[in-house]
């Protein structure tokens, strides 16, 4: 079974709460519970945790290397200021989907700029909380889709 991490960065845990307008009226609760009804349909298992520290985020990034096969961030604010995530999320080099419920291309200048991007499968932004759930079909897609062509290889080989 595919196994997937989750990771909400700085100051989500406040959604639904506050700034709706730019983020949404869903709190953090709700969007994982969606997360966690897809998963079923798909098949997948989630491991989901939020943090406001970004050594926290960087320690469940490292541990994604036991037994994980790819992960979904919203790094948040940690975005635009973490080389730190970066580094950590090259280092597990598994395949990452970049989230956020902004369009961060058409907000503030010091949001235009990620340092995640450059390491990740690809990045969703703008379409809300939508963008989990698209994330999650997404990776598992891309992962069953390499995987089903390592696999069928080493069939091949194995069975002659
Ligand atoms: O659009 C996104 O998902 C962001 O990652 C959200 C971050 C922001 O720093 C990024 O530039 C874009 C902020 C998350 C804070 O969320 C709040 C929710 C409710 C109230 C206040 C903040």
């Amino acid at each position: 079974m595919l196994r997937i991490l989750v990771l909400h960065g700085p100051n989500l845990n406040l959604l639904g709460n506050r700034e709706e307008s730019i983020y949404g009226t869903e709190t953090l609760a709700m969007i994982d519970s969606s997360l966690n009804k897809l998963s079923v349909e798909l098949g997948v298992e989630l491991v989901i945790h939020q943090s406001n520290l970004e050594g926290e985020l960087v320690n469940w990034i490292q541990e994604a290397r036991h037994g994980y096969h790819g992960i979904i961030i919203n790094p948040a604010a940690y975005t635009h200021t973490s080389v730190a995530i970066r580094d950590a999320l090259a280092a597990v080099n598994l395949p990452t989907v970049e989230v956020h419920l902004s369009n961060i291309y058409r907000r503030e200048e010091f949001r235009q700029h990620s340092y995640v991007s450059g390491v990740a499968l690809g990045q969703i932004s703008g379409f809300g909380s939508d963008g989990y759930r698209l994330a999650l079909r997404g990776l598992c897609e891309h992962i069953s889709g390499s995987g089903a062509k390592d696999l069928s290889g080493s069939h091949r080989a194995a069975s002659g």
